[in-house]
């Protein structure tokens, strides 16, 4: 699923530090992907590519999105951190002809989650925060979860975005508290 010219592509697209931190997202899926036996080729694609839409020097996400022909809901479009996620699922599938639609998936909701997420939409959230090149509070104990159990890790994670969100007065995207939710609905009920 990747190609040679993949990476050359990405380096150009993004730039040398978020490739770089791309491909120990990449590394970081695979194990994951090892641990819970999901493909590793599919965490491997959707490690590599999860920040594809993060052009560098973009200052007109929005119209690049809209030449996409994305449409863009109304939390995403005023958070531009929020963009890259939905516009790299369509530059993976335009650009890198990533047919997939579990890999696009896990590409579109690395940053917010969501209801119900497959396992490699969790390996790449996950993998995204906890590589090796992450030095946040908390993160060694997100990096032992990862490997005892990913859906405690994964709640652990979006408490400690919502709490930076909150803290930062930021806007919360509907899909993290969805995300949220519905692990501890499905955590407790276990
Ligand atoms: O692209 P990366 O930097 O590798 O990581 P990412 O795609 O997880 O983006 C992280 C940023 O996104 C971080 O600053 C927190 C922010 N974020 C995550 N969920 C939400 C959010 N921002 C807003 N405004 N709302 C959210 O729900
Ligand atoms: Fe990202
Ligand atoms: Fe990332």
């Amino acid at each position: 699923m990747i190609k040679d010219w993949f990476y050359k592509k990405l380096k150009e697209d993004i730039g040398i530090k978020r490739y770089e931190h791309s491909l120990r997202v990449m590394e970081t899926s695979i194990e994951l992907a090892k641990r819970y036996n999901s493909s590793i080729e599919k965490a491997a694609v959707a490690g590599l590519l999860h920040d594809c839409g993060k052009l560098k020097g973009e200052t007109n996400l929005l119209k690049v999105c809209s030449d996409f022909g994305i449409i863009l809901d109304g939390m995403t479009k005023i958070n531009s951190e929020l963009i890259h996620s939905v516009l790299g699922a369509a530059i993976a599938e335009k650009e890198y002809g990533i047919k997939d639609e579990e890999v696009l998936k896990a590409i579109k909701y690395h940053t917010t989650g969501r209801e119900n997420m497959s396992l490699l939409e969790k390996i790449v959230y996950i993998a995204d925060l906890i590589e090796p090149g992450r030095s946040f509070e908390g993160v060694d104990k997100l990096r032992k979860l990862a490997l005892e159990d990913l859906d405690r890790c994964l709640i652990y994670s979006l408490d400690n975005t919502l709490k930076f969100l909150i803290e930062n007065k930021k806007i919360i995207h509907i899909d993290s508290i969805k995300a949220r939710n519905y692990l501890l609905i499905q955590t407790t009920m276990e």
